[in-house]
């Protein structure tokens, strides 16, 4: 009978220990904000990080978060970076240009830079909804983005290291 396939499994540890972050934060409904800024920074502190080795950097609103993140991956200080945002549906389309161009302005950076950069943008009908995803009541969004930032990290490391060694322990594949 053949042998059941265990297939190899790669992941990114959670230790934070030794790496640097990056967090980026939008002025704009402070309120929300800062409380999923507080909660990756727990995570962050949980994990092992220090003060050192941890910058938080505000921007005036959602929009300024993609440029803000592009300008600091390129300063190659980081291991990770962190983009806190919280867009709140109003009455007009203003709403959703800035969902979509801070999605697809983070995402462009991340992708150009080759640099984790956590999307920890709430984007809400109401007040309540945004309330209930930054741990008012139960979870907290930033505490997520603050651990998928360090498992990314690591990730990333790991990848790095087998794109320099690519066949290191393998058997090359017979083509
Ligand atoms: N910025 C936000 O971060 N959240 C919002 O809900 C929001 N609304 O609703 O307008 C918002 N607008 C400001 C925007 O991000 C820019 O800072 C502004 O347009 C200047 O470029």
């Amino acid at each position: 009978m053949a042998e059941k396939l265990k297939p190899g499994r790669i992941s990114g540890e959670l230790s934070a220990s030794g790496l640097r972050f990056g967090i980026i934060v939008s002025r704009f409904n402070s309120f929300i904000t800062e409380r999923l800024l507080s909660a990756a920074v727990d995570a962050l502190e949980r994990e092992g990080a220090s003060n050192k080795d941890v910058d938080v950097i505000h921007v005036p609103g959602a929009f300024e978060l993609p440029l803000a993140a592009k300008k600091l991956a390129a300063t190659g200080r980081y291991n990770a970076l962190i983009a806190i945002g919280c867009v709140l549906r109003g009455e007009t389309t203003h709403y959703d240009y800035v969902c979509s161009e801070t999605a697809r302005g983070l995402q462009l950076a991340q992708m150009d830079a080759g640099l984790p950069i956590i999307f920890c943008v709430l984007t809400c009908d109401t007040l309540e909804q945004a309330i209930d995803r930054a741990g008012l009541k139960g979870g907290n969004k930033g505490f997520e983005a603050g651990l998928a930032a360090i498992e990314m990290a690591r990730l990333s490391h790991t990848l790095q290291a087998a794109a320099s060694a690519p066949n290191a322990g393998r058997k090359p594949r017979r083509k």
